[in-house]
Formats: structure tokens, C-alpha cells, sequence
């Protein structure tokens, strides 16, 4: 459908037919769209779910980092992975506010997170063992997010596209403090290159998850295309963080565990074998490793939170001017 022409999509969606033609050409001239514009209401849900979800994603992905704080084996990488954590929660605040911005309340999202309706991206579902999987999610899970991201940066709805520049520049930060400690512990101790070579073991296949379906299984790509909320393709952004990363981990000397990863002359890519997606589905349906536990640990969070949400209520209707 969304390969149609713009009158065929008004009728499917309902919609003004001279009104999309003219949201279309905004897009089509590169301008952005803000809340108070006229939307076709399917932009409008799209963005609410995907931004959400993104929201969500930020906030559950404090969990796997945030468990070593207080096992960091010194000073400085506990200071880093707690400016690191502390970023996350801020994205999150940025991108709840983006999806506030086109009338979904706070409330609704977290009722949304709580009772399973949302989702958050499936990489937070799988555990962090050792202290090495820090260093890994940084320069895997940051460096994929990255390259998803610096996309959404150009997306056509400003208020997300304006969050994620900032987003972004700290997530580059993320990235090269992880690669940073890949590189030293692939050079360091006999153990050090063990822990490190199995933290990349288990969360190689994941991260190349985190893109999502192949593009023939993306039921949302085709009307995200459309109207730039995504510039490229989930397999298009997977092949450029394979084609960035492989060489670069093998330089370290860790081995990918891909029997079938092969180099491809004529494309210049690398080639990957099939990856699980009966794995994929099952994790982001809510049977990962992790599920139960993350989403417990933020209803544990949500409950304990609810005295602050009170204060800060009986606070705002004591000053408002209202009263
Ligand atoms: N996990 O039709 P598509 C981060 C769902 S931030 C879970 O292809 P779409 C920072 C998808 O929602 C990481 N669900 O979907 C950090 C849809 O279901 P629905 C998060 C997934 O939207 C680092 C269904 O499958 N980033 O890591 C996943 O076109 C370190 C069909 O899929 C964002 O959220 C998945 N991986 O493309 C934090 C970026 N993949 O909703 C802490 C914004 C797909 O129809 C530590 N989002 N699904 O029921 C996006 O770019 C897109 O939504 C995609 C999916 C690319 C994730």
C-alpha cells in the first residue's frame, strides 16, 4: 500500500487526500514536521510507538550496565559507567518528552511498558556475565544504536530528530569507551582475552538483532519510508555495522561466531549466516534470558517511585497559580 500514489494512500488511510499531498511535499522538500502541524494520523501512531519503545529501550538498558556500578573494578571505569547509565536515563526523559509532543501522556507509555503492551528492544533481555560485556555493550549495542540513531537524527518529525543529535553525540562517547576496553582487554591477560572473546561470543548475534526483522518481515518499513521516519532499511544499517565491525574485531583477534562469515568481493560486504529468528521473536514476545527480571525490576522501580510522583504533584497544585 505505501508504495501507492498519494490519492490510493488517502483513501486506504482515511485522510484528506489534498492534505497528505501537501504533508508529503514538505517531507519530499526536507522540511520538518512539528506538533502543531497537520498529520495524517497513522504518522502520528507510528511515531508514538516508535519513539516510545525507543523511550523504553533507553530506560531498560540501564539494567544490564547499571548491575556492575558496584563491582567496576576501579575508579575511573566506575565513574564512566555511571556518567554512562546516568545518559541513558536522560535519553530516555528526551525521547518521552519527543513522544509527549504528539499527545501520548507519560502515563499512558509507562501503563503501556508495564503491562507488557509496549515494547523495548531486545538486546536488554540478555544478561551481562562479566565484567568484559560492558566494554562489549558499548562498542556493540551503542555502536548499532549509533548508527540507527544518526538516521532518526535526519528523521522528518523534528522534535525526535532534534533529541536524537544529542543523543547521538553522547552515544559516541558510549561507543569509544567500550571499543576503547575491547582493545585493551584483546591485549591483555591470558584471562582477560578469554572473558572479552566470550563476551563478543554471546552478544554478536543479539546486537545483529537489534536491527529488526529482514526488510521482506517489516510490516512498519514500507509507511516509515515513505514519510522519513526511517531513511534506510533494517538490512541496510545490519550490513553497515557488520561491514564496520568485523574487521575491526578481527584486528583484535577475536573470533565472530559465524562459521559462515565470509567476505564477498563483488559487493564489498560481509556476508553473515542466517541468524535465529526464532530467537528474536521469542525474546521480544517476552521469553529472552532476561525478560521476567527487567520488567520486575521496573515495576519495583515504578512502585517505589510513587511517593516522589506525589510529592511532585501535591507540590505543583500547592504552587499552582490556580489555587
Ligand atoms: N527489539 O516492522 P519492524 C539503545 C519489533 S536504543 C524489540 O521492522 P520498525 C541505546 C517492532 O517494534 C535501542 N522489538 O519495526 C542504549 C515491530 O513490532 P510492533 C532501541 C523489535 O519499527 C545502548 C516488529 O518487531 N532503538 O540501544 C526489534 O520498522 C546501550 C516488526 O519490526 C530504537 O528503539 C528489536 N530489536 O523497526 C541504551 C530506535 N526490532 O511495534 C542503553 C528506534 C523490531 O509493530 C545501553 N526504533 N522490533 O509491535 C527503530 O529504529 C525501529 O523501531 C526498529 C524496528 C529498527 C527498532
Amino acid at each position: 500500500m505505501y508504495g501507492a500514489d498519494v490519492e490510493q494512500v488517502a483513501i486506504e488511510l482515511n485522510e484528506d487526500p489534498q492534505k497528505l499531498a501537501d504533508f508529503e511535499a514538505r517531507i519530499a522538500r526536507g522540511e520538518k514536521i512539528e506538533p502543531g502541524d497537520w498529520m495524517p494520523a497513522e504518522y502520528r501512531r507510528q511515531l508514538i510507538r516508535m519513539i516510545s519503545q525507543h523511550a523504553h529501550s533507553e530506560v531498560v538498558g540501564m539494567l544490564p550496565e547499571g548491575a556492575w556500578i558496584t563491582r567496576a573494578p576501579n575508579l575511573r571505569r566506575k565513574l564512566i559507567l555511571l556518567a554512562k547509565v546516568q545518559d541513558e536515563a536522560g535519553h530516555g526523559q528526551y525521547l518521552y518528552h519527543a513522544a509527549e509532543t504528539l499527545g501520548a501522556t507519560r502515563e499512558e507509555m509507562l501503563d503501556a511498558l508495564l503491562t507488557g503492551k509496549a515494547k523495548y528492544s531486545s538486546i536488554f533481555n540478555y544478561p551481562t556475565l562479566n565484567w568484559t560485556d560492558i566494554g562489549t555493550i558499548g562498542w556493540l549495542v551503542d555502536g548499532a544504536a549509533i548508527l540507527n540513531q544518526t538516521m532518526l537524527a535526519r528523521c522528518s518529525y523534528g522534535p525526535y530528530s532534534r533529541a536524537m543529535v544529542r543523543i547521538c553525540m553522547e552515544e559516541n562517547f558510549h561507543k569509544k569507551q567500550g571499543q576503547e576496553m575491547v582493545i585493551r582487554y584483546s591485549q591483555g591477560s591470558a584471562r582477560q582475552r578469554q572473558m572479552i572473546q566470550d563476551a563478543i561470543t554471546r552478544w554478536w548475534w543479539p546486537t545483529l538483532m537489534m536491527f529488526g526483522p529482514h526488510d521482506a518481515d517489516s510490516p512498519n518499513s514500507g509507511v516509515l519510508i515513505r514519510w522519513g521516519i526511517k531513511t534506510r532499511t533494517n538490512d541496510e544499517l545490519r550490513q553497515d555495522f557488520i561491514n564496520q565491525l568485523v574487521p575491526d574485531l578481527q584486528a583484535c583477534g577475536i573470533q565472530l561466531p559465524d562459521p559462515d562469515l565470509r567476505y564477498d568481493e563483488q559487493s564489498g560486504n560481509w556476508q553473515i549466516g542466517e541468524i535465529d529468528w526464532d530467537e528474536f521473536w521469542r525474546v521480544i514476545k517476552g521469553d529472552g534470558p532476561m525478560n521476567a527480571e527487567r520488567m520486575a525490576a521496573r515495576r519495583k522501580a515504578h512502585d517505589d517511585g510513587l511517593w516522589v510522583r506525589e510529592a511532585l504533584s501535591a507540590y505543583a497544585e500547592k504552587h499552582s497559580p490556580l489555587n
